[in-house]
């Protein structure tokens, strides 16, 4: 099975988002998306992330990143069968391949939480190591909200349009640090998920109040693409290879 193969046995066409919201994915590089997750799973995903967090101590995000003033978890496909809805979800889907196309595969589902006290500031950043021109998308990354994301607890901050200047903000920026007055705070409800262009410049926000503020990555790449983060045929079990479907499978490239 190919994966645009896997994306029509999903139900993924470009009908599932209205025009205003592919032009407003277009325009703006980014596209939130209310009620993904129901208050259940958000309630369970909360405990699960906090468990495997515990089990993995020091190791945890080792299979990706790890960073200072976060939390991170990694190869989150392999730790619950609810992760798979993570990769699976039609609506979500049609963001990604509008922005990336249907010849995809995933590069790593993870974990971040921008950790309480003023923790998680990250610089503005795209997710890809070059610049690339307007039209000429390689990444696609979904951010899924597993707490509410507001101002206060480090919202993550976009720059609107900025994936069509086809330049990295570190090339153009006196401080990536900072925050330039067109960047916008992306707050939504705990559940909704934001499909983001990755050439978008974005970043972590410190968290300025006593809680974690936690969201989940599901970052997509065009195949054959020069960097893959994490080679899931070789992450995943074979317990959880024999339980997810041959949709997952294939986007994850895990065959
Ligand atoms: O957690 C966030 O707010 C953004 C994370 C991010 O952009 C990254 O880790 O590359």
């Amino acid at each position: 099975m190919t994966s645009s193969e896997a994306l029509q046995s999903l139900g993924v066409h470009p009908g599932l988002l209205s025009t205003n919201e592919r032009s407003f994915l277009d325009e703006n590089g980014y596209l939130p998306l209310d009620g993904i997750l129901t208050e259940d799973e958000v309630a369970y995903l909360r405990n699960r992330l906090d468990e495997l967090a515990e089990i993995e101590g020091d190791a945890a995000g080792n299979e990706l990143h790890r960073e200072e003033g976060t939390t991170r978890l990694a190869n989150l496909l392999d730790k619950d069968p609810l992760f798979e809805k993570f990769i699976t979800t039609p609506r979500i889907l049609a963001g990604i391949t509008h922005v990336i196309g249907t010849d995809i595969q995933l590069s790593s589902l993870s974990s971040r939480a921008a950790l309480p006290n003023g923790q998680g500031q990250q610089g503005l950043h795209t997710d890809w190591r070059e610049a690339v021109p307007p039209g000429n998308y390689f990444v696609c990354n979904a951010v899924w909200l597993i707490d509410d994301y507001t101002e206060e607890n480090g919202g993550t901050r976009v720059i609107p349009g900025s994936h069509r200047r086809g330049e990295l903000p570190q090339d153009v920026l006196k401080d990536c640090l900072a925050g330039p007055p067109d960047q916008v705070i992306l707050s939504g409800r705990a559940g909704s998920v934001v499909v983001f262009n990755s050439h978008l410049w974005h970043g972590g926000r410190a968290n300025r109040t006593s809680a974690p503020r936690r969201g989940v990555l599901s970052y997509f790449v065009r195949r054959g693409a020069s960097y893959i983060q994490n080679d899931h045929k070789q992450l995943l079990s074979n317990e959880t290879k024999a339980c997810l479907s041959t949709e997952a499978l294939t986007l994850a490239a895990a065959l």
